[in-house]
């Protein structure tokens, strides 16, 4: 059977972003003949500096949020990274085959360490191989991801195949990333060119998922757009980056194609447009951020869920790492 596996940082709050081009689609696959991992990958998001109380709430709140999102932890395996130290293990091996000039081409290392890499953290520098580990340790064959991380799943690839070839063996399966929908690259809301982000300085670029319905309209309001009314299909969103965005933050949450939105809202002026908009993704997003804050009421049972996943998840990843280090030739493993 297919083996899906993703994650997401609690390096902040969850946005737009993470809902519809992560945690949504996560969602939208379980139950449906596949097998479902997800991680809350507490290793990657410190490889910048989180303070250790924020760190343990943004992990208990990412929790939250898969799980006011239709997460059902008995029919997926949910839990945090730093609970299987398989990941990091395995995540040594990796370092050892992928290559220094690979991860120097990554846009995300060059975006975050930017022109003070020697500053940057090493784990940064290291982050892809740690994510070829957490999806490799499971042998997951399907990764859903939003746009931005797609040279990351295809490094993963590379490293399978490497270590594939220099052990003589085929036991990493290549592993395909799923990139799919009207939201696999939401945006910035004040800069159609930036994608929308956690770490955006500007809380008016982002919608979080904990925002309440006053703030959701506002934002959606002072998005910035062009003086154009919306055209009546997707080639005349050409050239109208901001456009674009919010059309497609409307499809992804009404679940329905960007061509209908097209041909249902052609010719409406954004005056009309983004209260429809704004009532939309208070009626979706404000379920789920009140079963979040429900949620939230009970860290202890948050956190036997995650421990309750771990335990899964380390009942997979424990036999992948042993016949790796037994390939590897490391004695004792055997
Ligand atoms: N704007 C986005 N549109 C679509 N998908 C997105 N994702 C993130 N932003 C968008 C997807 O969410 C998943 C988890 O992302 P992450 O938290 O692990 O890291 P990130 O991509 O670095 O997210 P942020 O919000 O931009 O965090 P910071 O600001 O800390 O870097 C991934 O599947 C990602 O594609």
């Amino acid at each position: 059977t297919p083996r899906v596996f993703s994650g997401i940082q609690p390096s902040g709050g969850l946005t737009l972003g993470n809902y519809l081009g992560a945690i949504k689609r996560f969602v939208d696959m379980q139950g449906s003949g596949v097998e479902t991992i997800y991680c809350v990958v507490d290793m990657h998001a410190i490889t910048v500096w989180q303070d250790p109380e924020a760190l343990t709430r943004q992990t208990r709140e990412l929790t939250a949020g898969y799980l006011a999102a239709g997460l059902d932890p008995t029919q997926s395996i949910l839990f945090n990274q730093s609970q299987v130290a398989e990941h990091a293990q395995l995540a040594w091996i990796f370092n050892c085959v992928a290559r220094m000039g690979w991860m120097n081409r990554m846009t995300q290392w060059k975006d975050k360490a930017g022109k003070h890499a020697e500053k940057a953290s090493l784990g940064l520098f290291a982050y892809p191989a740690l994510m070829a580990a957490d999806i490799l340790i499971y042998h997951a064959t399907h990764v859903p991801v939003g746009e931005d991380q797609k040279q990351h799943v295809e490094l993963t690839r590379d490293i399978a195949i490497k270590f594939n070839h220099d052990f003589k063996t085929e036991f990493f399966p290549i592993t395909q990333p799923v990139i799919e929908g009207a939201a696999t690259r939401v945006m910035s809301l004040r800069d159609g060119s930036k994608k929308m982000s956690k770490s955006d300085p500007s809380d008016a670029s982002r919608i979080n998922m904990t925002d309440d319905a006053d703030a959701i309209a506002k934002k959606i309001r002072k998005a910035k757009t062009d003086p154009e009314p919306l055209p009546s299909d997707l080639d005349g969103l050409e050239g109208r980056p901001e456009a674009r965005n919010l059309v497609n933050i409307y499809a992804a949450l009404a679940e329905m194609p960007a061509a209908q939105v097209m041909a249902d809202m052609g010719g409406k002026p954004f005056s009309e447009f983004k209260p429809l908009l704004a009532d939309l993704a208070v009626a979706k997003l404000a379920p789920i951020s009140s079963e979040m804050a429900r949620y939230m009421q009970d860290p202890a049972e948050i956190d036997r869920i995650l421990s309750g996943g771990a335990d899964r998840a380390r009942a997979i990843a424990a036999p992948i790492l042993k016949k790796t280090y037994e390939i590897v030739g490391m004695v004792g493993a055997g």
